[in-house]
Parts: C-alpha cells; sequence; structure tokens
C-alpha cells in the first residue's frame, strides 16, 4: 500500500508536464518541492485494503459503499471521468451492479482504475494464486464492467503476489500472463515478455502504450514491464516508468505497488519519504498484524 501511495504521489507531480520538461527533469532526477500528493488511485485502494482488513475477502458490497463514501468525503483526488457518475450514484442506494454495467453505453468502463487500487489485494493474498485471481476480479467488476479492465486488475494483482514470492524478472511476465484471461491485455504482455529488460522506456512505450488513454490496456502492459525490468529497486523503477510520460500517476501506482509488495520501501531517499503524503494511521495497524 505505501509503495502504490508513493508511486501514485511521485507520478502526480509529473502529470501533464509537457515531454521536453519532463524528459529534462526526469534524466537530471529532478523532483518538486513541498507536499506530493496521491489521488483516487490511493483513495480506492485504500478503501479495498480496508475491506479486506475487514473481511478477508471482497465483500462487494462493502466494497462499493466504501468506495462511494471515500468519494464523499473527498471527490477532488482526480477521479477517472465515469466514476464521478458512478460513485455518486451508489452513495445515493442506487445498485452498484446496475449502475457499472450501464457505464459506456452497456459495456461497462475498460479504465485503468480496477487495475490502479489492486496491487495490496494481491500481496493480501499472495499464498493462493487463484484466490488472487478471483477477489482480483471481484475488486474490479464494483466500478469496471469490461472485461478488459478486470484483465487488468488480474494481471497487477498477479504481478504483485509474485513479487511478493521472489519471482525474478526473467520469469515475471510469462508468469503473470498465464493467471490473465484471453483478451488485448493478455496478448500485449505476450509481447512485453519479448522486449528486452534493458530497453529504454519510452521505445517500449511506443509498443505497449503509456497509459494516454487511461484503459487498462494502454496502462498495465507497459507498467508491469518496467516493474519486472526493476523488481528489487522502488525508485529506479520509478524514474524509468515515468519517463515515457501518459498516465504517470497510475503507471508508477501499479509499480509502486507491484515492487513494494516485494522491498517495502526500502531504499527510497528520506526527501521523497517526508514529501509524500502519509496515509492513515489504521495501514500501520495492519502491517504491524502477523
Ligand atoms: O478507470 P477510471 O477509474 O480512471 C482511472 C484514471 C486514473 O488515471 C486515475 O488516476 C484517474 O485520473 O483516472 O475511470 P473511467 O472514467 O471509468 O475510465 C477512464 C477513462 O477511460 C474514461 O474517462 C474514458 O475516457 C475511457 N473509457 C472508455 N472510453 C470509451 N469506451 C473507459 N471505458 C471506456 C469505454 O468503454
Amino acid at each position: 500500500m505505501r509503495g502504490l501511495a508513493l508511486g501514485d504521489a511521485f507520478g502526480e507531480t509529473w502529470f501533464f508536464r509537457p515531454a521536453e520538461v519532463l524528459e529534462t527533469a526526469l534524466v537530471e532526477r529532478w523532483v518538486k518541492d513541498g507536499e506530493w500528493l496521491w489521488t483516487d488511485d490511493t483513495a480506492m485502494a485504500l478503501s479495498l485494503l480496508q475491506i479486506l482488513d475487514r473481511h478477508d475477502r471482497v465483500d462487494q458490497d462493502a466494497l462499493a459503499a466504501a468506495f462511494a463514501a471515500a468519494y464523499a468525503a473527498d471527490p477532488y483526488r482526480c477521479y477517472g471521468a465515469s466514476m464521478h457518475d458512478v460513485l455518486l450514484a451508489i452513495g445515493q442506494g442506487e445498485d452498484w451492479e446496475a449502475v457499472t454495467r450501464r457505464q459506456f453505453d452497456g459495456m461497462g468502463s475498460w479504465g485503468n482504475g480496477a487495475a490502479m487500487r489492486v496491487a495490496p489485494l494481491g500481496a493480501w493474498f499472495a499464498d493462493d494464486l487463484d484466490t488472487v485471481v478471483s477477489e482480483a476480479v471481484r475488486s474490479a467488476v464494483v466500478t469496471h464492467a469490461h472485461p478488459e479492465a478486470t484483465a487488468g486488475a488480474v494481471a497487477v494483482a498477479v504481478a504483485a503476489a509474485l513479487s511478493v514470492r521472489g519471482v525474478p524478472g526473467d520469469e515475471f511476465i510469462a508468469a503473470v500472463v498465464d493467471r490473465v484471461p484471453d483478451s488485448e491485455v493478455a496478448s500485449r504482455l505476450r509481447r512485453a515478455d519479448r522486449i528486452a529488460s534493458s530497453s529504454d522506456p519510452r521505445h517500449v512505450a511506443g509498443m505497449l502504450g503509456c497509459g494516454k488513454q487511461i484503459s487498462a490496456v494502454d496502462t498495465v502492459p507497459y507498467a508491469i514491464w518496467c516493474a519486472a525490468a526493476h523488481l528489487d529497486d522502488l525508485t529506479e523503477a520509478l524514474w524509468a516508468t515515468a519517463l515515457a510520460g501518459g498516465d504517470i500517476d497510475t503507471t508508477c501506482a501499479i509499480v509502486g505497488g507491484i515492487i513494494g509488495a516485494r522491498t517495502g520501501l526500502t531504499g527510497v531517499p528520506a526527501d521523497w519519504l517526508s514529501s509524500c503524503e502519509p496515509l492513515p494511521a489504521w495501514v500501520d495497524d495492519i502491517s504491524d498484524q502477523p
């Protein structure tokens, strides 16, 4: 959870910067002064973690209510465009399944929002990949009914579980894709698996996308490739991920969640940690549990 929030807040400091500014700043390793605020990626991951802590599984009604309550308490966290309607309607008592299914002319959202929040779930159930997959799906469909959004969530949750398990980088993407349902996300992951880990992320983003379309397809394979290339170094992974631009807070949240599940915040510079908006105190109580 802390890796996800750090990635989200780090990425948000770069969001919507012109490519030239981004490139110079990232190559020179310049970081923004002042507080780095996390966004909807972290807000929704916190709700999901809270439900896991209370129920030890994804109680979908409770999760929908938690998402809606967090949105009502703080709607200015840069939520995806359709989430305003979805979370307001759920907060007003509408059935989450009906609200979620009717998005985008009945197709459901293919946005990256179900994937961006799910890494802590993968870590939670890391001992049992079947449960990782089934609970990731149950968590995704509460807001994202499209199969590509669900496939993206499965991929990220499995990646976080494999990260906890210590799977090495050269086996990582193949092990993830093995568990992802047939989809465009899966086929781009297979493409990602053929790209050398030493490649320039900007080149990789040209082949896989890097979230410019805010879809799971355009976001998740790139983020998992970046994570696999730097599995033991969260800081380096975030620099590399941001370099390509795109939906940086979300690609970095996914990468931070996956690698943080393995390394915690080890090696992250102290000034990054002090810049990042703190998480609620209850997160510490969860991580203190055996
Ligand atoms: O997926 P979602 O929660 O967005 C998350 C992103 C992250 O980057 C957050 O940090 C935040 O900035 O937004 O929100 P959605 O609105 O469900 O999906 C995101 C966007 O994907 C939508 O606003 C649409 O532009 C696009 N999209 C679709 N477009 C056409 N048809 C999602 N589903 C469709 C679709 O079916």
